[in-house]
Parts: structure tokens; C-alpha cells; sequence
């Protein structure tokens, strides 16, 4: 089979890939895949990069993550993000594994890795999820070190906005980059990650669905999985991600998926006006992929061969 030929064959729309079947009569993908929200290709690359060196899927959509997280020209995630309406830059992320574990941080100042914080919960604490101050201790206990996350950039942005102080999500608009990123490895094993800054300008303590397992992101390595970007709030009301997944169970392809996400969505708060944008993300086991938002102005990239990044199709 031409496998460089099939890596640009109809990918967004279940992408075709090399299929084996384990032991247990399930089919796989043999061809490692990593798909990310937005024109994140830098995080799809290293998270290939580490799939290639033999390493997990786990830390592959580590590895990912960390790269917009640590760049400083992307504001909503990490390093960079833009602040709350305080001028604290709090980060939200989770992660989860091939066999169901999972850890999560919210509500994060300081510290340039949130990701990587919230593997340490999922590996090192007896819980999922750890927010603000014990978040903060956790990971100062855990070797990480504090920074100053606000760039000039970003406290310059918000300082503008403290002018008229108007909370209006603009997600398109400000092309925003929060990375959802999923894995699946040469033996179908599957992982996934989320990152965010979340809203611009939020109020001080809000959490969004990034960090929220099912919400921004989830994994079942039966299945696939998926995530979201855009109005956070929302995703967290339908929990995007969960769905999408248990879409998938029941047959549907991760294109399918993704848009009775969106149609649900839509439906369920009638929203279609402009700053009503979600973007969902999803691969299931046999390395197919899908994606779909609601408006248009949502793209995404797929490594499987060759790293690409595509439009996604949209429902207004
Ligand atoms: C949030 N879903 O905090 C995130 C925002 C986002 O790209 O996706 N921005 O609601």
C-alpha cells in the first residue's frame, strides 16, 4: 500500500490509514497520527517526533502540548496567553491516557507547563484534578519553577481592553490557538492533551472546559477520541468531548461525530451568532479523523506522513 499516498488522502473527512487487527479482532491503524485544534503544526511535529523515537502516545500529546504552551507569540495558551480581566494569566489543561487515567489543572498562575502538571497528577496523586493554590503547591513541590507569564504583548492587550473593559469572546477573530491534541500510536494505543489561557479577559477564578475531562478532551482506547476549542462554556454544558467519543462507540465515523456534536450544540442554545464558536476535534482507532465547528474560521492539523493542516468544514 502507498502509505505517503494515503497521508494526503481525504484527510478531514476520516482519513483512510494502514489497518491491522490485534489479537482481540479490533482494527487499528498501523501509521502513527496526531491531530491538533488549529494550525498547530509545530505540536503535531513534536509530538510525531517523539512517536518515532518509540515513545508513547501519552508523551507524544505531551510533547505537543508543551510547544504552544512555551511560545510566547500564542496567546491563549501558556507562556504569552492572554490574561484574565486582572491581568493574571491562569492556565487550564488535562491529559489522559491509553488505559483511562487522567489529571487536569485549573485555575494555574505561574507556571509555564501546565500540561505537564497535570500528568504529574495523574501519575503521582490518587486525584484527577488540582486547582489554584494546591495546584501551585503541587507543582513547586514537583520541581516546576515560577515565572512571570504575562508578556508584554499580552499586558499591553489588556490594558487596552481595560479601557472600555468589554467582555466579548471574538474566537475567530483573535484566531485563537488553544490546543486540543490526540495519538494514536503504531499499535493503536491512544492518548490525548489540552491546553489553554482560556478567555481573554475573563473573570478572575473561571474555569473552562479545557481542563474539564469529557469536556475539553477525552480518550477511551476502545474508541478514539476528541477535543474542543472555542466557547468553553458550552462544551462544558454538552461535554463535547465525552459525546463525540460515545458517537463513535456507537458507530458513527469521527466526521459524523464531530457534526452531531456541533448540530446538538446548536440546537440545545439556539446560538448561532458570532461569538457562538466551537471546534471539535476527533480520531478513532483506526486512525480516521474528523473535525467540524460551527462557524467558519476553524482549521486543524493531522501528521499521519505528512504534517498538513486543513479548513475545517462548519455548520453557518
Ligand atoms: C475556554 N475553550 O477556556 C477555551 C478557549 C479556547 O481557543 O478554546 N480558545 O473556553
Amino acid at each position: 500500500m502507498n502509505r505517503s499516498l494515503l497521508g494526503t488522502l481525504g484527510m478531514g473527512l476520516g482519513s483512510v490509514a494502514c489497518e491491522a487487527k490485534t489479537p482481540q479482532n479490533e482494527t487499528v491503524s498501523t501509521v502513527p497520527i496526531v491531530i491538533a485544534t488549529w494550525d498547530n503544526r509545530k505540536a503535531t511535529k513534536a509530538a510525531m517526533d517523539a512517536l518515532a523515537k518509540g515513545q508513547s502516545a501519552l508523551d507524544a500529546v505531551e510533547a505537543g502540548a508543551r510547544v504552544p504552551e512555551a511560545d510566547v507569540k500564542d496567546t491563549s495558551v501558556g507562556y504569552g496567553g492572554f490574561p484574565d480581566r486582572d491581568g493574571n494569566v491562569t492556565l487550564d489543561a488535562c491529559i489522559m491516557d491509553e488505559k483511562g487515567n487522567a489529571g487536569s489543572v485549573a485555575c494555574l498562575k505561574n507556571i509555564m507547563h501546565p500540561i505537564s502538571v497535570a500528568r504529574k497528577v495523574m501519575e503521582d496523586t490518587p486525584h484527577v484534578m488540582l486547582v489554584g493554590e494546591g495546584a501551585l503547591d503541587f507543582a513547586k513541590a514537583k520541581g516546576f519553577e515560577e515565572e512571570n507569564l504575562l508578556s508584554e504583548n499580552a499586558e499591553k492587550a489588556w490594558k487596552k481592553w481595560l479601557v472600555k473593559k468589554e467582555y466579548k469572546p471574538k474566537i475567530n477573530a483573535e484566531r485563537h490557538d488553544t490546543i486540543g491534541i490526540l495519538a494514536v500510536d503504531a499499535q493503536g494505543q491512544i492518548s490525548g492533551a489540552c491546553t489553554t489561557s482560556g478567555m481573554a479577559y475573563k473573570l478572575a477564578g473561571r474555569v473552562g472546559d479545557s481542563p474539564i475531562i469529557g469536556a475539553g478532551m477525552y480518550v477511551d482506547n476502545e474508541v478514539g477520541g476528541a477535543a474542543a476549542t472555542g466557547l468553553g462554556e458550552y462544551v462544558m454544558k454538552t461535554l463535547g468531548s465525552f459525546l463525540i467519543v460515545e458517537l463513535m462507540r456507537q458507530g458513527m465515523s469521527p466526521q459524523e461525530a464531530c457534526e452531531e456534536a456541533i448540530r446538538r450544540v446548536v440546537k440545545k442554545y439556539e446560538g448561532t451568532d458570532e461569538a457562538f464558536q466551537i471546534g471539535y476535534i476527533a480520531v478513532n482507532k483506526k486512525g480516521e479523523t474528523g473535525a467540524y465547528s460551527i462557524r467558519k474560521g476553524f482549521n486543524y492539523a493531522v501528521y499521519q506522513e505528512e504534517n498538513k493542516v486543513f479548513e475545517a468544514t462548519h455548520m453557518v
